[in-house]
């Protein structure tokens, strides 16, 4: 099944050939990928609401880009969060090959018995992703999962100031010197000179030690993750930590998007990415913790920032995911990123969804992006 509010349809013939039909609702997700676009064959017959082909520029509209790539169309279809590679092709003096993010001298908290801030997720059988989604969220499978604990929120800014304080740690963020930007007055994604943990939406803005952190890396969560003596969550456990205990259902709260009539987490609401209403009374990032948690008491694993998992990504995993335990792909390119963001919008994205994923190259930072850690149960 293909849901139309993604804006295109896909279709797979039996040799593998894929083919994409785009409609305006995916406009905005092809100015992601502008940098991309210079170097690519124009593909009009896959174009059925644009005429014509027309030649690219940095500051073209989305309007007059008509080129795209056939084979990135497919997996990153409801893809808000482009990699840093996608921005870097549209940067004349990248210096992404510079970075150095080496950290292994770096020291580590003892924290063996601090499970502050966690809450034990018991271990269990659920069904992970779903056949009533995107392709690569099915089908719908057994997973059997150990006990773990995991933190009630995403990381905050002030959490992760206190591990930079330690240890002196500096993100790839700062040493590429910027990172990916989505601004909402030109709505669309930029490169952020500038942006880091800091300075989350670019050179003099400014994060609130409350709100999570942003333009960490999957490197730099990890490297978080040790010091703190956690871990990244697999795939499978974020799922099941964000079900709470229920079966079945489309959102971590129920089926109901709006329960009562109202949004139970930061999402964007509005037609994305022309105008966000902010119903849900944040139009960026919110603080954590600032809607009701789920049934095991985890805030915002749905929207607010998308959360880095251990795994690597691949589109077919679920086909031959083992039961127990499952850790993600053996090899790839691009990590897992679960929950959505206050990007995610009914008309565009929806990746709330609790069988959403989407994914991103271990280097990229965005100002949507973030993490959560878990840490096994010792007996
Ligand atoms: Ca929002
Ligand atoms: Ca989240």
């Amino acid at each position: 099944m293909i849901r139309k509010e993604y804006g295109f349809v896909v279709r797979t013939s039996r040799a593998g050939d894929k083919t994409i039909e785009i409609t305006p609702m995916n406009k905005q997700r092809l100015a992601i990928r502008i940098g991309r676009v210079f170097r690519l064959t124009c593909l009009v017959a896959l174009l059925t609401t644009w005429q014509g082909c027309q030649s690219a520029s940095p500051s073209s509209t989305v309007e007059n880009v008509a080129q795209v790539e056939n084979n990135t169309m497919h997996d990153e279809a409801c893809q808000t969060t482009p990699n840093r590679e996608t921005l870097a092709a549209n940067a004349s003096n990248s210096n992404a090959s510079d970075a150095n993010v080496s950290v292994d001298t770096l020291p580590r908290m003892n924290q063996s018995a601090n499970t502050n801030g966690m809450v034990l997720i018991p271990g269990g059988m659920f069904q992970m992703g779903t056949n009533d989604g995107m392709p690569y969220e099915a089908p719908m499978h057994e997973v059997v999962l150990k006990s773990f604990y995991i933190d009630a929120t995403e990381v905050t800014v002030a959490e992760f100031a206190r591990f930079v304080e330690a240890t002196g740690y500096v993100t790839e963020a700062e040493r590429f010197g910027w990172s990916g930007v989505f601004d909402v007055k030109q709505a669309t994604w930029t490169r952020g000179d500038g942006a880091t943990w800091r300075t989350p939406d670019g050179a003099g803005s400014t994060a609130k030690p409350n709100e999570p952190v942003t333009q960490v890396s999957w490197n730099d969560a990890g490297e978080y993750a040790k010091w703190a003596g956690k871990r990244l969550p697999s795939e499978a456990e974020f799922e099941y930590a964000a079900r709470g205990g229920l079966k079945g259902k489309e959102y971590a709260w129920g089926d109901e998007l709006r329960p009562q009539g109202k949004p139970v987490a930061n999402w964007w609401q509005g037609t994305f990415p022309a105008r966000n209403t902010g119903e849900d009374g944040f139009i960026g990032r919110a603080q954590v913790g600032g809607f009701a948690a789920n049934g095991y008491g985890l805030y915002d694993v749905a929207g607010n920032v998308w959360e880095w998992t251990a795994d690597w990504y691949a589109d077919d995993y679920y086909q031959t995911s083992p039961r127990d335990n499952p850790t993600g792909a053996s090899v790839g390119t691009e990590r897992v990123i679960r929950g959505g963001s206050w990007l995610c919008a009914e008309n565009y994205c929806t990746n709330y969804r609790v069988a959403g994923r989407s994914h991103a190259t271990p280097d990229s930072g965005l100002n949507n992006l973030g993490f959560r850690c878990v840490r096994d149960v010792i007996r």
